[in-house]
């Protein structure tokens, strides 16, 4: 078993719904284990094309899985949640489920690559992170999660989320 961390973001629709739903599948598997899950943040889109804020939070996962196992069951969860992979880089979407650490694995294989390579510089997921792990080295850069999150820029653009507080993002948006 090792201990795994995901990151959850989404930005159109229901974004509630899909990180719950997101957390739902996960706890469903029989070979996942989802041992802890943090607030879900409010936060302000990263990325060229505008687009509506984002809810992001993390989960902390136990996993008989390999990590290629794993992240095809998180593409699978995303594609379940309507995620479309037409529309390019950093564009809106449904649901994003991002692998951040598997174990202290360092990988960098085509279309896999862990610890996920932008981790260190996104306030939005660092601090949902920090809240589940505070202590875990990022085996690459030899510094704490709780390091890396107070030396990043923008964590005041991260704000705790009130469920139930904001309107559906219409997923029409996504050209
Ligand atoms: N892939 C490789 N390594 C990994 C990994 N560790 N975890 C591959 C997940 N996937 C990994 O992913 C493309 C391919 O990356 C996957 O098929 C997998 O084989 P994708 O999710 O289709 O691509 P993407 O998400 O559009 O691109 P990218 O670069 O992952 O986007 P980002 O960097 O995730 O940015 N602003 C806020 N506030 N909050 C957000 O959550 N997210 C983005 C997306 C932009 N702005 C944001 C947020
Ligand atoms: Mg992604």
């Amino acid at each position: 078993m090792v201990d795994a961390y995901v990151a959850m973001g989404s930005n159109l629709g229901d974004r509630e719904a899909h990180l719950a739903a997101a957390t739902h599948a996960l706890r469903s598997r029989p070979d996942v284990r989802v041992v802890a899950v943090s607030t879900v943040y409010e936060t302000a889109p990263l990325g060229p094309p505008p687009q509506g804020p984002y809810l992001n939070a993390a989960l902390r996962l136990r996993t008989q899985l390999a990590p290629r196992a794993l992240l095809a069951c998180l593409l699978e969860i995303e594609a379940s949640r309507g995620r479309q992979r037409s529309s390019g880089r950093w564009s809106a979407r449904t649901l994003d489920l991002d692998l951040l650490f598997y174990g202290s694995l360092v990988l960098d294989e085509p279309g896999l690559c862990v610890p996920h390579p932008a981790l260190h510089e996104r306030a939005f997921v660092l601090v949902p992170l920090c809240e589940l792990a505070p202590q875990l080295v990022h085996p690459r850069l030899g510094a704490s999660v709780e390091e890396l999150a107070r030396k990043v820029r923008d964590s005041g653009s991260v704000v705790a989320f009130r469920s139930g507080s904001s309107a559906r993002i219409p997923e029409q948006v996504d050209e």
